[in-house]
């Protein structure tokens, strides 16, 4: 018997909700087996206050290339990668690899505040990992980012043009999340012709820790079973959208989306159009 794989390639979020913790989870729940190369722990110290706490080099090395060699994967997603080095080693591994679909999270600031990109880094995201991407999954402000633009993104018009100047960087697919704006949840999803635009009702709570993860991680595992990207994208979308309603308070500050609540709940609120 044979299972979809795919391999995180992210931080460690000891809060649970995000990062490699969100991308195993989401990959279980669709069934995927997950693997994992961990980048980064993040959690806060008590008395230091660190909050990030980097891995070796030869720690991430040695987890993409065991995972490789001895599962394989069908999809890799990459999230949280810190620093250049990190970023220039991953473009070139996948380069190596012959896995078909990889997902390029462009992260850079988690919802409690870390910082999860250096500065000096984005460039070689830009130039070195994104031209390898099958699909992009910026929120808005690391859209504007990347596009160093200082004009903050506000309407559907602005993603959508914001993902046809991402597209020129090199990926097949740009989804550009539109959790930022106001009124509906739009994401516009842009193939270099034609915009998907993906539709769910504003859920009033603050506690989304880890959605830009788990939503990227729902369309890696859904590309993994050979879906496409469009496919991919919708059953990812109403996955995110089931795991933002049923959200998590836990303890203390933005608490994670709950990763079981499309499969116990499903999903309806997701509408989409062409354009
Ligand atoms: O949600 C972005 C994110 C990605 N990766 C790690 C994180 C976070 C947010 O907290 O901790 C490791």
């Amino acid at each position: 018997m044979s299972i979809p794989r795919a391999l995180s390639i992210a931080g460690s979020a000891a809060r649970g909700g995000a990062g490699i913790q969100a991308d195993l989870k989401t990959f279980q729940e669709m069934d995927v087996f997950g693997l994992s190369a961990i980048t980064a722990i993040v959690a806060n110290h008590p008395r230091t206050d660190q909050g990030v706490f980097p891995i070796a080099f030869d720690a991430i090395e040695a987890q993409v290339y065991t995972a490789l060699r001895d599962i394989g994967a069908d999809a890799i997603k990459t999230g949280m990668l810190f620093t250049e080095e990190i970023i220039t080693n991953v473009a070139k591994w996948i380069k190596e690899t012959d896995t078909p679909n990889i997902v390029v999270d462009p992260v850079m600031i988690g919802k409690m505040g870390s910082a999860l990109l250096k500065d000096d880094a984005i460039e070689a995201v830009k130039t070195k990992l994104i031209p390898l991407a099958t699909i992009i999954t910026p929120n808005m402000p690391e859209a504007a980012r990347l596009l160093e633009t200082d004009q903050p993104l506000h309407s559907v018009d602005d993603l959508k043009q914001a993902a046809v100047e991402l597209q020129k960087l090199g990926p097949k697919y740009v989804l550009v999340k539109g959790g930022r704006l106001e009124g509906p949840a739009v994401d516009v999803l842009f193939d270099g012709e034609k915009f998907h635009m993906l539709e769910a009702p504003r859920i009033d709570t603050i506690h989304t820790n880890g959605a830009g993860c788990s939503y990227s991680a729902a369309i890696t595992a859904q590309l993994a079973k050979g879906k496409s990207v469009q496919e991919a994208v919708e059953e990812a979308k109403k996955f995110i959208t089931a795991a933002i309603r049923h959200s998590i308070p836990f303890k203390r500050g933005v608490g994670p989306t709950y990763h079981a609540a499309y499969q116990k709940y499903g999903e309806t609120g997701v509408h989409i159009t062409v354009e």
